[in-house]
């Protein structure tokens, strides 16, 4: 008998299956179509376990649709665009395509090896000039519909290496990660896209998607923050308008100063001549300070007085001017009116800067004095010192305060309802090299022009330095940059900035449907056939921006005409993360490498003598705990693999590794291959007929069990480890079953093979062939479960006497049912007639399918 050996099996199936292209996408429109689709990889060069998980998981949800009779898409591709290429480039001197397209070549192959059932004929991979062609296309639809524009950007700018960063390439102290160089606050001009446009669809639409995880639906409900409130004018003594914008307009005779952004263009006017010194140097200091750091809760409060008064437009009151960088230019109005006693960021600026404070709310259960408060008090209560709006409700819930104050304003001509949303527009431009050129050519005639589609794509330039230092290349090569007008022939300039990659991958899933295309980036009818997504399955950490922004996408190619749905992805599965085991000295903080720990199940520190604890992290170099795809596989085979992966926990959860579970599955499959082989070889002799026995008939209904488990545990909420559970329990019954020359082993073993085939694609497939089956296993029919198989044909009745159990007996199903046949059963048993014996029975108590009480005295 042969053993089982992945690395034999694996390597030829894959060949086969290739060879037979059993993966590509069948066009057989008579079928249902399924779209899985994961999260396409940035090719970082080496497969991470945590992308096994994902593309394991897809990969089984898509055979198994497979084999339930839909024509199923479940393609790859890669996020091939952005920093890490360029750096590569900066860092080795390798071009950024070069090293791109060896880090897919290399991950396509360990991708093959896990077996994986992509379709790779539609590969895409967003650098390549045929996708991202399409790429400017679609930023040239949005540009024609208005929603592509230029304006001018704080940003964080490093002055050494003279390029825009990140928010995450500035380090804790305000430092470029590169340079060094402390980064600066600058005004650039960038483009953007019009996001906001689409953020009360975006918002309301959340509530189509019943197949997202409720957390990421919320996640991105308050990313997009919709609020109501109002805008209301408040008038300087020289006769300006400063408008504000507030979510508490309830709030506004609590208003005791005002504050703008340190940028307002106000300032200098408002400035009186003995506090300019001050207010410069204010605004010097603030325009070095990160967004985040101005921002941050809980920080010491700074400002200074203007010198001068605005009017409280409620009261006539004349309130402060103060500057503070706590507010910012380009969130709202760059103003805000100050209520100290029911916002806690105006509280301590009033504390600090003794500026009166006015209680507005007061709550229900005790009554506040502004002198006393220690913080603001922003929940409910009622109004007061409020002229037309006292006592009404105010707060969340059961306040009316917000409406009434509205309404107040409007017909008073003091200001007017608004509707705000925390979303901001997508900042879109990025000053690199390695990104889609944004095919715009700034003419001094014309403007802004867009590049003509049919010189499309408007390809990267491949001859380039990079150095690391100074501007983008691409600003750099004037060979590039300098074009004649697509409109008035006038020298012109190309624009040299590239777009973010998370607009590359906005689009990747409509492009699958048709990602050959070269007229098109996709004909509309073959995308609006496969669309949406039935299943999408990714990472949490793209919960809001590329979620968000696919949304987007989807809703603004949907008016332009091109698409025929409102949401791209119908069902969503955020995987967990997989973890790695680490010993980490609790005091220190240090991870110790594994295999310096001498005693495993009693770590101590080797350098130290100190006890180690043993914690689960995201896997790392740094902790030691990283586990390489490529070495379980060559260990175990990629069916072993596979199994842990889905065995070991359920997948929305984090994932602990743990090598003695991953053993547990190998030797699993290899159980189930002792099983198939030891029936091949009984299974060429003797064979009894079919009956009815009791064997037979239990056996027959763990197999149909097992069928309706594991195809329940596959469809809609995935289960995957209970899945394995169940095809562990129907091989424990095969093992254990009395019938093995009965046609019903014989069907269990079937059965067996087939469940597994979307878990162990390559056993399920060498076993199924050495059962002289000549087609793929893959390309069978799933199976049904055989309703009648499972009801069990006994029932377990419970015996009492005067209330007490004294154990069970097996009844006919029919006969527990009824009343009189159950007790019948029960009087004759020979468990009852012991207890009973000889005693009277005054009462008997039935309880059918249950138990039967029998009252003696
Ligand atoms: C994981 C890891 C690594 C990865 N290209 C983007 C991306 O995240 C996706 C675009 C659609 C925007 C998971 C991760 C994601 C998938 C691809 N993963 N653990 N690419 N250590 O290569 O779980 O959550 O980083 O779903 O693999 O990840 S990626
Ligand atoms: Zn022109």
């Amino acid at each position: 008998m042969d053993r089982y050996n992945p690395a034999s099996i694996e390597e030829k199936w894959q060949a086969a299956w290739a060879e037979q292209q059993l993966h590509r996408t069948s066009e057989d429109t008579s079928k249902p179509k399924f779209y899985a689709l994961s999260m396409f990889p940035y090719p970082s060069g080496n497969l991470h376990m945590g992308h096994v998980r994902v593309y394991t998981i897809v990969d089984v949800i898509a055979r198994v649709r497979r084999m339930q009779g839909y024509r199923v898409l479940n393609p790859m591709g890669w996020d091939a665009f952005g920093l890490p290429a360029e750096n590569a480039a900066i860092e080795r001197g390798i071009h950024p395509a070069k090293w791109t397209y060896e880090n897919i070549a290399q991950m396509h192959q360990q991708l093959d090896q896990l077996g994986i059932s992509f379709d790779w004929e539609r590969e895409v991979a967003t650098c390549s000039p045929d996708y991202y062609r399409w790429t400017q296309w679609i930023f040239l639809q949005f540009f024609q519909m208005g929603l592509a524009y230029q304006k001018e950007a704080t940003v964080n700018w490093d002055p050494i290496d003279q390029t825009v960063l990140a928010n995450e390439q500035v380090d804790s102290e305000g430092r470029s990660w590169r340079s060094g160089a402390m980064v600066e606050r600058k005004l650039l001009r960038q483009w953007f896209f019009k996001i906001t446009d689409y953020a009360e669809q975006l918002l309301t639409d959340l509530d189509k998607l019943t197949g997202w995880p409720e957390k990421v639906r919320l996640m991105q409900a308050n990313w997009i923050g919709r609020s109501i409130g109002a805008q209301v004018t408040f008038q300087t003594e020289a006769g300006d308008d400063i408008v504000v914008f507030t979510t508490r307009p309830d709030t506004l005779w609590g208003a005791t100063f005002m504050v703008l952004s340190p940028e307002h263009p106000l300032v200098k006017k408002l400035t009186a001549p003995e506090q300019a010194e001050a207010i410069q140097a204010y605004q010097s200091a603030a325009a070095a300070k990160s967004e985040i750091d101005r921002t941050a809760e809980g920080q010491e409060k700074t400002g200074v007085w203007t010198g001068s008064y605005a009017t409280n437009p409620v009261n006539g009151e004349a309130i402060p001017i103060w500057i503070a960088d706590y507010v910012l230019m380009d969130y709202g109005t760059g103003a805000i009116m100050a209520v100290p006693a029911h916002d806690q960021r105006d509280f301590e600026f009033a504390r600090k800067f003794n500026l009166p404070i006015k209680v507005v709310v007061q709550p229900a259960d005790q009554s506040i004095d502004a002198a006393a408060m220690t913080m603001a008090h922003a929940g409910a209560g009622v109004m007061v010192n409020s002229g037309p709006l006292d006592g009404v409700p105010a707060g969340k819930e059961a306040g009316q305060s917000v409406e009434a104050a509205v309404q107040w304003l409007e017909a008073n001509g003091k200001g007017k309802g608004t509707v705000n949303y925390r979303l901001r527009d997508w900042l879109i431009s990025r000053q690199r090299y390695w990104g889609a050129p944004i095919p715009i050519v700034h003419c001094p005639n014309c403007g802004a022009v867009p590049v003509p589609d049919a010189q499309l794509p408007v390809t990267l330039p491949e001859d380039v330095a990079f150095s690391g230092r100074g501007p983008s290349p691409l600003a750099k090569l004037d060979d590039w940059i300098n074009v004649p007008c697509p409109t008035c022939n006038t020298p012109a300039k190309r624009e040299t900035d590239t777009m973010d990659t998370f607009i590359d991958s906005s689009w990747y899933f409509l492009r699958y449907p048709d990602a050959r295309n070269e007229q098109q980036a996709f004909d509309p009818a073959k995308t609006n056939d496969w669309m949406p997504v039935d299943q999408y399955v990714g990472g949490i950490e793209h919960a809001i921006l590329h979620l968000l922004y696919s949304r987007f996408f989807t809703k603004v190619l949907r008016d332009r005409g091109l698409l025929s749905f409102d949401e791209p992805f119908q069902r969503l599965l955020t995987q967990g993360m997989v973890q790695g085991k680490t010993y980490k000295n609790p005091r220190s903080g240090k991870y110790v490498i594994p295999m310096n720990v001498a005693d495993a199940a009693n770590p101590t520190d080797p350098e130290t003598g100190e006890p180690l604890e043993v914690v689960y992290e995201k896997m790392s170099k740094s902790k030691y705990n990283g586990v390489a795809p490529g070495e379980v596989v060559s260990k175990y085979g990629a069916d072993t693999a596979r199994m842990f992966i889905l065995f070991k926990a359920p997948p929305e959860k984090d994932l602990e590794w743990e090598d003695a579970d991953v053993e547990g599955q190998f030797r699993f499959l290899n159980r189930v291959w002792r099983l198939v082989t030891e029936f091949r070889i009984q299974n060429s002799e003797s064979k009894t007929q079919p009956s009815e026995s009791k064997p037979e008939k239990d056996l027959r209904r763990a197999i149909h069990t097992a069928i309706k488990e594991v195809t329940d545990d596959l469809q809609g909420e995935y289960q995957f480890n209970t899945a394995v559970s169940e095809l562990m329990k129907l091989s424990n019954a095969l093992t254990d079953a009395s019938c093995k020359e009965s046609p019903v082993y014989a069907e269990g073993i079937h059965a067996l093979l087939i469940l597994l085939a979307p878990f162990a694609p390559h056993l399920a497939e060498e076993l199924w062939h050495s059962l002289r089956h000549t087609d793929s296993i893959h390309t069978q029919p799933w199976l049904n479960a055989d309703e009648a198989a499972l009801v069990a044909d006994e029932a377990t009745i419970v015996i009492q006497i005067l209330g007490k159990t004294k154990g069970t007996i097996a009844v006919p199903v029919q006969a527990a049912n009824s009343k009189s046949e159950l007790e019948s059963y029960a009087r004759e048993s020979e468990l009852a007639r012991k207890f009973i014996d000889g005693k009277e029975i005054k009462k008997v108590i039935v309880v059918p399918g249950k138990l039967v009480n029998f009252v003696v005295g």
